[in-house]
């Protein structure tokens, strides 16, 4: 088991294959750290997922082992990613799910950016 209770990474998930371009993905950022893409089953009018490069299982895994250029790099793509994307005057939500009794379907750690509308308090 990982730090986060999850199986240890494995290279075959999906994002780890979209990481390697094996399948695509409708990218909206690239840099060093992270890359962003839109979700393909997207629950508000803009629905983006962001990923680190690095083989990180969830947030649990990556807050505990990635370098502080990673944490660093990754967050500033997040917030450069929703202002980008024009959400920043409204608003937008930030989530990641963690785990399985937090609905984590992929285990490659990957926040959510939810936007384009307003957005309920959330109900959990
Ligand atoms: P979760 O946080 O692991 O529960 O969310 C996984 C998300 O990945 C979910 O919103 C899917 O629609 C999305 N997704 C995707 O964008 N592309 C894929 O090939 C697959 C899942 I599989």
């Amino acid at each position: 088991m990982s730090v986060t209770g999850l199986p240890p990474y494995d290279d075959s998930n999906v994002f780890a294959r979209i990481l390697r371009g094996e399948i695509p993905a409708t990218k909206v950022h690239e840099d060093d750290h992270a890359l962003a893409f839109r979700d393909i089953n997207p629950q508000t009018p803009v629905h983006v997922l962001v990923i680190p490069k690095g083989r990180y299982v969830s947030l649990a895994d990556f807050s505990a082992s990635a370098s502080e250029a990673e944490i660093a790099g990754f967050w500033r793509a997040v917030g450069k990613v929703a202002k980008d994307l024009g959400l920043e005057g409204a608003g937008y939500r930030v989530l990641t799910n963690m785990g399985e009794d937090g609905g984590q379907e992929v285990p490659h750690f990957h926040v959510h950016i939810f936007g384009g509308r307003r957005i309920g308090r959330m109900v959990p």
